[in-house]
């Protein structure tokens, strides 16, 4: 079946209903924070069955090696640590190469921003000694190189979307892994990844975890093993991603309690925008173009999004009472900037209720304007990507909420 077309148009936008955060399934309204634990564990479930699929347990033991440091990095302002761990815990599975820089100067342990990379970690710093991704070149002709431009294998590639030296500046560390590490992005790779080494019956159930799934749960792994690094401070982990890597976020910092701050760059449909809206890419569109990234009940909802038993601002309310920055481009239509701002909206009554100050602003700021307590929010002007802009509120917002300490 044709998917509907895409509409960009809005005032060609349908009148829609959004179901209640703060109602469950049986309809008993949530009046008292202490009442959100049972309606946050329905939503959860509601999200795996019907949206990303189940994750599968923690293994027991995460093995992991360091495999090189230098305390001298970046001309002496940060350690360089590369660690390679084994996210199913089986030491002959899918191995995850987690990049780590700690500033030197700050006192420690230190906050931290995660986040997975698109072209392997060469590709956000021009440091010579970062390793070069083995997957980045295995699946790079994977690549939309049309959509996303001509694939740059040069280390560095990347730099403008990962300001290092800034973030480490302002006295955090950074740890990133290339996402193709846990799954390569295309369909079928997951026997390349944590889904196929997992997997115990195929074909996959209805509520089988899609490739973010598999992303989302690689970064926990990583957490995991973050714990254990006396420099990192794990209790102030913030997690981001751009894109499908910022639905990937969103969706590990609704899952895993311990990411304390989330940010979602452009994450659009199946992120922060509501599905509902039929406005930028629908469900169809993106089950049809990426039939790897959800659970296979996603499906049903196609051009029938109504019937979605939850939409994307119940996500965001998922991460409540936690800090959550959702951010859009002006000229990212596809991704619906303007629902994506709706579904922060739409979110902010849990938050409220659990005693948190929410967007403050019931209307979309002007561009590049920054709004937001805990829920931050802005649109700048220019394209799908990430840029110093982004970095500079993003950054502003972990200041307030994980701060560093104090020398
Ligand atoms: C697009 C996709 C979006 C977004 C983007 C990206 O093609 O339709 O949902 O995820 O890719 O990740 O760059």
């Amino acid at each position: 079946m044709q998917a509907r077309p895409t509409n960009l148009d809005e005032s060609k936008v349908q009148p829609y209903t959004l179901p209640d955060p703060l109602v469950m399934q049986d309809g008993t309204p949530v009046t008292c924070a202490a009442a959100w634990p049972a309606r946050r564990a329905e939503l959860l479930e509601l999200f795996r069955q019907n949206v990303y699929g189940r994750s599968p347990p923690v293994p027991a033991r995460i093995p992991f090696a360091v495999t090189g440091t230098d305390d001298r990095a970046l001309g002496g302002l940060a350690t360089r640590t590369e660690i390679t761990l084994c996210p199913t815990g089986a030491p002959d599975g899918p191995a995850m190469h987690l990049l780590l820089y700690v500033p030197n100067a700050a006192p420690k342990p230190v906050p931290v921003f995660m986040g997975l990379n698109f072209r392997g970690n060469h590709s956000i710093h021009p440091d010579p000694a970062i390793t070069f991704s083995a997957n980045w070149t295995r699946y790079a002709a994977h690549f939309d190189a049309a959509k996303d431009g001509p694939l740059d294998a040069s280390r560095g590639s990347r730099a403008s979307r990962w300001p290092v030296a800034k973030i480490l500046g302002r006295g955090y560390a950074l740890a990133t892994a290339f996402y193709g590490d846990l799954e390569p992005d295309f369909d079928g790779g997951w026997k390349h990844g944590v889904r196929g080494a997992l997997a115990t019956r195929p074909p996959p159930a209805a509520d089988s975890w899609g490739a973010i799934g598999a992303w989302a749960w690689g970064l926990s792994r990583a957490l995991d093993v973050l714990e254990q690094q006396p420099a990192i401070d794990t209790t102030r982990a913030a997690i981001l991603g751009h894109s499908r890597l910022g639905k990937t976020a969103l969706w590990a910092g609704a899952q895993d309690e311990r990411f304390a701050l989330v940010i979602s760059n452009n994450s659009g449909c199946g992120g922060a925008a509501l599905s509902r809206r039929n406005f930028g890419e629908s469900v169809a569109r993106i089950n049809e173009t990426f039939p790897h990234w959800f659970c296979s009940t996603f499906k049903r909802y196609n051009d029938q999004e109504a019937d979605l038993p939850v939409d994307q601002h119940e996500l965001i309310a998922l991460i409540a009472p936690r800090p959550v920055y959702i951010a859009s481009a002006a000229e990212d239509l596809w991704a619906d900037p303007k629902g994506e701002f709706l579904s922060a909206l739409h979110a902010e009554p849990v938050y409220r209720l659990l005693g948190r100050p929410g967007l403050e602003s019931a209307e979309q700021p002007p561009l590049n304007h920054a709004v937001g307590g805990t829920m931050g929010y802005h649109i700048r002007s220019g394209k799908h990507d990430v840029t110093a802009f982004d970095w500079d509120q993003y950054l502003a917002f972990a200041d307030r909420h994980i701060p560093r300490r104090a020398l």
